[in-house]
């Protein structure tokens, strides 16, 4: 089984390909499909491809997932990735993003490795919490790795392990990440726009610098004098929004599905405001709480360039649900354990001040010392809009937000979105773009929207066989992984107006009872 790996080892990959595509006489290039999982982990186990040392064994198939084979590998001098095999290759690879900042190799969805793809994914570089930019201060070899280069140096070696594995290359190479791996997924097509045929970038960290300026404002907000929001006064900005809102997107099911119609006149958060603007208790807000709101609602844009900004994000009546500002903005009541305050505290530390001991509501470089945000930007920020390499190259990239996001603004993806179509023109935005929305969706998943979406056939069905995604179909999946209720995942700015039988909640359970609609 293994004498051949060496010949076949020197043989470009294309010629390679060619060979499987005339179909060869050795078992073992007769296509995907045709190698288990335990013959490709005979194939790697042991092997040095690609400068790393392999270890490969098979996993029997458990749960949501299949058998595969189970690859690990390191690349010097600290690049750690995982590939899974599975026993019916599809001939396709999936490299699957990270989040945060990184520090371990991410799983896999089982969705893919269930369509068969091959999948890759690393920790990019450092092993740590996703919560800690340590290794940018210390290590600033690992903070590269991180930005920009961990993920086609990971697939030079997947490519080969590929190749070893199952006798040929890919015929086709995806990547789907969201949050930091939506970043990492513009980071692709902006710096490699050969690397995939397609690219998945979901709730995308694309603007590294703005973001976390945005975050230390709001933390500023938050921390200062009175600013501090309870649970109760997150309810009641919630509640409101809800009142003015909900039902303009033609039915009152807990979510603004129609943002765009949501105006602050409409919500009218001003006269929630306390007698005087000071806090006299859960059913008004102060003046410092109304400072937060509107430090949450407004861009913010920083000195030194103009990609240093990020949009505000919506009032969307959500703000309530345990993944939207509790976990990231206001802690429940204690900024300091809100997800935005960690994140941009660490980045101060370790970015921008490089002092761990840094207080980073009170060095606050984004008006203090913006040149400290130059480097940063060179490393994280994926804001080159001019993407034209990558639809040239025939690449296709879908972009989904969920709406209730309280980590990234759905606001700041589609000025992305705005900035490509002002790059490249309407016309090759709409040949290779797709933006989709996720109303009532927290950061990446989660929240009382529907969730759930197959962007991967999708993309794959675009790039293939050249059926251009139109309304896709979300669903809300209960904890036993059946269908709770599903909705029309709608292109931005459209959304999904219920068009169903009024006061049947059967009905509305339904895709088919809503119809994506212009603003
Ligand atoms: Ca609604």
């Amino acid at each position: 089984m293994k004498t051949n790996r060496t010949p076949w080892a020197l043989v470009p990959l294309g010629a390679l390909a060619l060979l499987a595509a005339c179909g060869g006489s050795d078992d073992d290039n007769q296509g995907p499909g045709h190698i288990s999982a335990q013959q490709a982990c005979d194939r790697l186990d042991g092997k040095t491809i690609g400068g790393a040392e392999l270890s490969a064994a098979t996993v029997a198939a458990s749960g949501p997932l299949p058998t595969y084979c189970k690859v690990n590998g390191m690349i010097a001098p600290a690049l750690n990735f995982e590939m899974r095999l599975p026993d019916e290759w599809n001939g396709k690879l999936y490299y699957g993003g990270g989040g945060g900042y990184n520090g371990s190799i991410p799983p896999v969805p089982a969705a893919a490795l269930d369509q068969g793809y091959a999948a890759v994914a690393s920790d990019s570089g450092h092993q740590g919490s996703g919560l800690s930019a340590d290794f940018a201060r210390t290590d600033t070899f690992a903070a590269q790795m991180f930005g920009s280069l961990s993920v086609p140096t990971v697939m030079s070696t997947a490519l080969e392990a590929v190749n070893a594995a199952y006798g040929q290359a890919p015929t086709r190479s995806y990547f789907e990440g969201c949050s930091n791996g939506g970043r990492e997924a513009l980071m692709a097509v902006q710096r490699n726009p050969n690397l995939f045929d397609g690219v998945i970038a979901r709730a995308p960290a694309w603007n590294w610098v703005g973001l976390m300026g945005h975050f230390n404002r709001n933390a500023r907000m938050l921390a200062g004098p009175g600013g501090a929001f309870s649970p109760a006064k997150t309810a009641l900005v919630a509640a409101r929004v809800r009142s003015a809102c909900d039902a303009l997107d033609g039915i009152e099911d807990g979510v603004v599905s129609n943002p765009a119609a949501c105006t602050a006149a409409r919500i009218d958060i001003g006269a929630l405001r306390c007698a005087g603007g000071t806090d006299t208790g859960d059913t008004c807000l102060s003046d410092p709480q109304l400072a937060v709101v509107n430090s949450w609602t407004t861009d913010a844009a920083f000195a030194g360039s103009p990609t240093f900004r990020n949009a505000g994000w919506s009032l969307t009546g959500n703000e309530d649900d345990p993944g939207a500002w509790p976990l990231w903005l206001t802690g429940g009541g204690d900024v300091t354990s809100a997800l935005q305050f960690l994140f941009q505290d660490t980045t101060v530390k370790n970015y921008l001040a490089r002092d761990p001991s840094a207080d980073s509501l009170a060095y606050v470089p984004w008006t203090q010392n913006q040149n400290a945000l130059y480097a940063m930007a060179a490393l994280n920020d994926a804001t080159n809009a001019d993407i034209r390499p990558f639809i040239r190259s025939g690449g296709k990239l879908i972009l989904w937000h969920g709406a209730n996001d309280a980590a990234l603004s759905i606001n700041s993806t589609a000025a992305y979105y705005a900035n490509v179509r002002t790059a490249v023109g309407a016309a090759d935005t709409a040949a290779a773009t797709r933006f989709y929305v996720a109303p009532g969706v927290n950061h990446c998943a989660g929240g009382p929207g529907a969730d759930s979406a197959d962007l991967l056939s999708a993309l794959d069905e675009w790039v293939t066989q050249d059926n251009a995604p139109a309304t896709l179909r979300a669903e809300k999946l209960d904890a036993s992984g059946a269908v709770d209720f599903s909705r029309p995942l709608c292109q931005y700015p459209q959304y999904p107006r219920y068009t169903g039988p009024a006061n049947d909640a059967d009905a509305a359970k339904l895709a088919a009872n809503y119809t994506c609609t212009a603003p």
